[in-house]
């Protein structure tokens, strides 16, 4: 699919993208409006939708308003199956390969399969590892899986290579919405050495700072949600930080 074309070539030319996450339940449509301005000013590369445990029904319509505004890739970062929109560009096809609930790693997927193939969107095998940030995030609640310990690096490293051989086309390392401690650039370096598929590093990130670290690890994109919904301000700074890391 285009959306996974685009995250590979950024990938080998060393671009660092910014994803801006977006949950459908914490916006409305004036405050998505005034969001989307300062986002296209300052260069979100992609726009992530979802992330919350139950989207009540504002999901087509926050995809709709941002496909309105950008022709950036929207990709949806589904809590559950049901959080599905085919206005969106692509979707984060999740098995949650840090735990071993079988359910998040195929059961779900088994049931929504029909619906997802008629959705028409860019499926995107993800590797999902959820990492301890601290606090217990909802992720690690809802999914009666031990996230993977804050300082275990060779354990994370080993999960994402298993996920790269199995097919996985993204591993995504997440510290949880909201974390104390991002993902360690320990972590993210070890992993960022030894796979070819591009990387994906959120969770906690809520300043230039934290973003470039996990770029200069070796993170492809950093996703940010709950800092920039506290601060929209902080748009500008971490777009500049992580796109800094590309003349680096
Ligand atoms: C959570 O990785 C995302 O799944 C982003 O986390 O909301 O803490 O930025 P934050």
């Amino acid at each position: 699919g285009l959306v996974y074309q685009t995250l590979q070539e950024r990938k080998i030319q060393g671009i660092k993208s910014f994803a801006l996450l977006i949950d459908p339940d914490n916006v409305t449509p004036e405050s998505l409006d005034r969001l989307l301005d300062r986002a296209i000013e300052a260069g979100v590369d992609f726009y992530f939708v979802g992330g919350s445990l139950v989207v009540t029904d504002g999901l087509d319509a926050c995809v709709l308003q941002i496909k309105a505004r950008t022709d950036k890739p929207v990709v949806l970062f589904p809590g559950s199956p049901s959080q599905l929109s085919r206005h969106a560009d692509a979707l984060l096809y999740l098995s949650l390969i840090s735990g071993r609930n079988p359910e998040l790693l195929i059961g779900q997927h088994v049931i929504s399969a029909p619906f997802v193939k008629k959705s028409g969107l860019d499926i995107m095998p993800t590797g999902y590892m959820v990492i301890d940030g601290g606090a217990p995030t909802t992720v690690s609640y809802i999914s009666n899986a031990a996230p993977i310990p804050h300082d275990k690096a060779d354990i994370a490293l080993c999960t994402a290579l298993a996920g790269e051989m199995l097919g996985m086309r993204l591993i995504y390392l997440d510290a949880g919405s909201g974390a104390l401690r991002p993902v360690s650039t320990a972590m993210i370096g070890a992993v960022a050495r030894h796979i070819d598929v591009p990387l994906i590093v959120g969770g906690g990130i809520r300043d230039g700072a934290r973003a470039a670290a996990a770029c200069a690890a070796g993170a492809d994109v950093v996703v940010v949600g709950n800092a920039i919904e506290k601060d929209p301000e902080l748009l500008n700074e971490i777009a500049s930080a992580i796109h800094g890391v590309n003349v680096a």
